[in-house]
This record gives structure tokens, C-alpha cells and sequence, in this order.
């Protein structure tokens, strides 16, 4: 089964380097924690209606079924962008965050998730270009698209491109399970990329 592995507020508490690994980023409530619950096919990681649940960089293994050994590493990060709470998390990305992205070297993918509901905002656009400069791979996952109709999402998708050009978008919802195999997929392909057990003992 899947399993928590360790909750990190201090780059000294991330676990040794392992398994390649998929970081889920994005604002307060967006749903980084729904989605890794949806794909994991568990509830794993605690969610929240009220923004700012996930406090710490929360380490996952994941395993699929019927397979010996567990094979990707999910990270469920804090969120950033809402106002109360905004200061202090923007001063937990140069502390933890920013190091995890720019450092960890098992990290294969970086899942950018942005509430398909939500008109584009300012700190999403940050992510992204903090991202795109980063060398990452990267996709844009377009969550909670069970809230509109099927031609709302469609405009809404087509803005989510205009935005943002260079990110492959996904749309997901952690409700209906939308976008869940497109998105194991993706994670599969980055993570036979990353150079094989380098850091597998
Ligand atoms: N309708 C709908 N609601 C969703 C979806 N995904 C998440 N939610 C709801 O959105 C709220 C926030 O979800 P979380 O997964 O806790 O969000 P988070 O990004 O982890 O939030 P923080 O940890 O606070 O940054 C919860 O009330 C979820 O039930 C979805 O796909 N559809
Ligand atoms: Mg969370």
C-alpha cells in the first residue's frame, strides 16, 4: 500500500533521495491534496475547506497495486496566495520550498495546479515562470473542472492556455476522477527520464 513517509518544514528533515519523486504546488485550497488522494486511490493526505491546511512539504510513497516495491515518491507542498496566510508562507518558500525545487535531485515532475474556476492570478503566473526557468518538467493541472459545464470548461481551458502557452494543461477533478490516467501518464514518462536508481540502493 501507500504510505506517509515524513513531514519536512527544514530541508535537514526531507528524506534521503530515493524513488523518483512528483511535487504538487499551487495556491491555498486549489486541491493539491485532493488530487494526490485521487490518484493515489486513497485518502492519504488531509484536506481542508479552509485554506492553508498543508503546512509542511508532506512526503508520500506511493505503490501500485500488485507491484513488490513502491515506485514514485509524491510531495503534497504547502500552498501559497492566500492572504492571511500569504507572509508567512512566502517566507517558508526561500527557507524550504525554493531549496526542495531547486536542489532535490530525484525530483521528476512538478505538478502546477490552478482552480479552473479561478480567472488567472498573480502568484500562479509566478510559479509558472518560477518553473519555466527552473528546467523542470512541469504540467498544469486545471482542478475541480466538475464545477462547470462542459462548455464553460472549454473557454476556461482555452484562457488557462492563453496565459499560460508553455504548460501542457490537464484538466482534473478530484470528484469525478477526470484527468486521473492522463496524469499517470505523465508521471510514468517523467519518471522513467529521471537516470536510473542512482539513488535506488
Ligand atoms: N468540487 C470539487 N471540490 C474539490 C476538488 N478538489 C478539491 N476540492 C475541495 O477543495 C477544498 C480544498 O482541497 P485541498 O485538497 O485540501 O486543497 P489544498 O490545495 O491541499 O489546500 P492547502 O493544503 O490548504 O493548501 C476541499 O474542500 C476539497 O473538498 C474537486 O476536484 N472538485
Ligand atoms: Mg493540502
Amino acid at each position: 500500500m501507500s504510505r506517509f513517509l515524513a513531514a519536512a518544514t527544514d530541508a535537514a528533515h526531507f528524506p534521503a533521495p530515493s524513488l523518483p519523486e512528483v511535487a504538487f504546488l499551487g495556491r491555498s485550497n486549489v486541491g493539491k491534496s485532493s488530487v494526490i488522494n485521487t490518484l493515489i486511490g486513497d485518502k492519504i493526505a488531509r484536506t481542508s475547506s479552509t485554506p492553508g491546511r498543508t503546512r509542511s512539504i508532506n512526503f508520500f510513497e506511493v505503490r501500485w497495486p500488485g507491484k513488490p516495491r513502491p515506485e514514485v515518491i509524491f510531495a503534497d507542498l504547502p500552498g501559497y496566495g492566500y492572504a492571511k496566510l500569504s507572509r508567512e508562507i512566502s517566507q517558508e518558500w526561500p527557507k524550504f520550498i525554493e531549496p526542495y525545487l531547486n536542489d532535490r535531485p530525484t525530483l521528476a515532475l512538478c505538478m502546477a495546479l490552478v482552480d479552473v474556476n479561478v480567472p488567472p492570478q498573480d502568484s500562479d503566473r509566478q510559479l509558472l515562470d518560477f518553473l519555466n526557468a527552473s528546467g523542470r518538467d512541469f504540467l498544469l493541472i486545471a482542478t475541480k473542472s466538475d464545477r462547470l459545464s462542459n462548455n464553460q470548461l472549454r473557454n476556461a481551458l482555452k484562457g488557462l492556455e492563453q496565459a499560460y502557452p508553455t504548460a501542457p494543461v490537464i484538466p482534473f477533478s478530484a470528484k469525478t476522477g477526470a484527468g486521473r490516467d492522463e496524469v499517470w501518464n505523465k508521471i510514468r514518462q517523467s519518471a522513467a527520464k529521471l537516470p536510473a536508481t542512482e539513488f535506488q540502493s
